[in-house]
């Protein structure tokens, strides 16, 4: 366990999926910890931000002077370290599937539900930039056969589950959610039950209400 007096400093955007997901976890766990805002995409703050994360992106967390990157690993980071309920479950498979999620949201649900629906669709619009209605539709294109993947999953029952709070809805959730601001999106997520079932439980958590995003314009993106 983690030094109970070190200092714990998380470096995230607010509008950053990936920040929220440490925020979400950080808030399960009941840890409290300093946060700074940097938004990577504002050359000013990349000039800081380069200096704790060499590829200049967010999030980072700093534990006593000890520095991880990479929400995956921040993640396992803040559950090993940490007091609170454990957030990988001790069943095998369990633990597989969380992994999987977890890989999978990276590889398959990034791209094309934030950096392509979200922000062409709903970000970019509400910051007055400039939105690109072919990119949107590549994401909402994309969308389906990772929706269904994700929805065998939740059906299944060993993660992506009500009551069963764990580093994959942590990882997750922030980019769903955002996928649900998109009116196409909001459609696909709610013909699927079972993720639609697992999306409303995680809604309603504490840790995620008090993590959302003020979207308001920064001059940013996502
Ligand atoms: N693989 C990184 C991805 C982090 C990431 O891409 N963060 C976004 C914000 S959600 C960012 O910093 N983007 C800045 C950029 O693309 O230059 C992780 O898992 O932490």
């Amino acid at each position: 366990m983690s030094d109970a007096g070190a200092e714990l400093i998380l470096t995230g955007y607010d509008h950053s999926v990936y920040t929220r997901s440490v925020r979400i976890a950080l808030a399960e766990k009941g840890q409290h910890y300093t946060y700074v805002e940097r938004n990577p995409f504002d050359p000013s703050d990349l000039l800081d931000l380069m200096l704790v994360h060499p590829f200049g992106r967010v999030p980072v967390l700093s534990d006593d002077g000890f520095r991880v990157y990479e929400t995956s690993a921040i993640l396992a980071y803040v559950d090993a370290a940490f007091e609170g309920p454990s957030l990988t479950p001790s069943e095998i498979r369990k633990a597989a599937r969380m992994q999987q999620v977890i890989s999978l949201t990276d590889s398959y649900v990034y791209q094309p539900h934030v950096r392509q629906a979200f922000s062409h669709g709903v970000y970019r619009p509400l910051m007055a930039e400039s939105a690109d209605t072919g990119t949107l539709r590549a994401g909402l294109d994309a969308a389906p056969r990772v929706l269904d993947a994700l929805e065998e999953i939740a059906r299944e029952g060993l993660t992506l589950c009500p009551e069963q709070m764990c580093l994959a809805s942590c990882h997750l959730y922030p980019m769903l959610d955002y996928f649900d601001m998109v009116p196409e999106g909001r459609e696909l997520l709610s013909r699927r039950d079972a993720l639609s079932t697992w999306m409303h439980w995680m809604g309603r958590r504490a840790s995620v209400v008090e993590t959302r995003p003020q979207l308001t314009a920064t001059g940013g993106t996502v």
